[in-house]
């Protein structure tokens, strides 16, 4: 059976960029491979964050995850910090990366502004998460399509690791969703819908309520030409609410472009589509916010087991490079 990673960052209200790009397609991958989960807390370190927001979001993303479908019978799903094996290995993948790899990350451009004050992690985050994945030896990592520098990346660390010290890690693929992996933000089809950098009317959380999803929806930037149609260059506002109607109904999102002529219905059908596919995880949500300690019990459990399989492979690349066990 092949090995699933992947993670997410708890650095705000988890949006339809994450579920269509990735929480969705982890719900599936639980039935057809060995799955591991990870709420990434140290990644969300980064960029400035209060600490009570930090453990709040923390345990909200894991509400969410769990709403959404991932079931801890069969997946493991933990925090990163919980597992010391992943700062452990960064240090031994970040005297294998090189500077120049790390220069060339669109999102550090994106994120750093060239800015002296940035902090180092922004820069050396892209190791961490080669960390996070190598240490499961895992096969496939199911990304939205902002991920995939930094796939290519986790590949090349891992590529040279093992050129220079032998078979230690497995070199894993990016699996790219076809539908939903880059969904833009409503105001600013342009960008990608982003917790941290997104703007407030143009993102939809997963927990918005059907009222702010239609005030969301209605609001959304599209162009003055007044055809419906599958154009991503050209016409990126009213293409990204036929990726979003698409990703929701499970319908070919360029053929859906015939059936509307006029944006009022389209953006009509985006809410009605967003709405019903959100109830559910919306209601289980509720239920598990109201056993956080349910939760916590859940992710203690995914810990135990994710350290297990993380250790021996930190302690196969420790004793690798020629670390003296204690
Ligand atoms: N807009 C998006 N469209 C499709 N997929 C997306 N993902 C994120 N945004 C989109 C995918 O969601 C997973 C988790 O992402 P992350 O939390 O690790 O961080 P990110 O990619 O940097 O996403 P955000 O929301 O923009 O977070 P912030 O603002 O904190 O940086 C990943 O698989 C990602 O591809």
């Amino acid at each position: 059976m092949a090995r699933v990673l992947s993670g997410i960052q708890p650095s705000g209200d988890l949006h339809l960029g994450n579920y269509f790009g990735a929480v969705r397609n982890w719900v599936q991958d639980q039935d057809t491979a060995d799955a591991y989960f990870c709420i990434v807390d140290l990644h969300a370190l980064t960029l400035s964050i209060d600490p009570g927001v930090l453990r709040r979001q923390t345990l909200d993303a894991a509400c969410v995850l769990l709403a959404s479908g991932l079931d801890p019978a069969r997946c493991t799903l933990f925090v990163q910090s919980h597992v010391p094996a992943h700062q452990q290995l960064t240090w031994l993948l970040e005297c294998t990366a090189t500077m120049g790899e790390l220069r060339r990350m669109t999102q550090f451009k994106d994120k750093g502004g060239g800015q002296e004050s940035v902090r180092v992690g922004l820069f050396t985050y892209p190791v961490l998460m080669a960390a996070d994945i190598l240490l499961y030896d895992a096969d496939q990592v199911p990304v939205g399509d902002d991920q995939r520098q930094h796939l290519e990346l986790t590949r090349e660390i891992a590529g040279r690791f093992n050129h220079r010290y032998g078979d230690i890690f497995t070199v894993p693929q990016a699996t790219i969703p076809k539908v939903g992996a880059r969904v833009m933000d409503l105001q600013a089809p342009d960008r990608k819908m982003s917790k941290s950098s997104g703007s407030p009317l143009g993102t939809v959380g997963i927990m918005d309520s059907p009222d702010e999803i239609v005030r969301k929806v209605k609001k959304a930037v599209t162009d003055t030409d007044g055809v419906v149609a599958w154009d991503p260059s050209a016409k990126p506002g009213v293409t990204n609410l036929l990726s979003l109607l698409g990703a929701a109904t499970g319908q070919d999102p360029e053929a859906l472009a015939g059936s509307y002529d006029r944006y009022g219905d389209l953006k009509g059908a985006v809410s009605e589509a967003l709405i019903e596919a959100l109830a559910p995880l919306q209601d289980h949500y509720r239920e598990l916010t109201d056993d956080p300690g349910g939760v916590m019990a859940i992710l203690r459990e995914g810990s135990t087991r994710a350290a297990q399989v993380a250790e021996a492979t930190y302690l196969r690349a420790a004793d690798a490079v020629g670390l003296l066990r204690p």
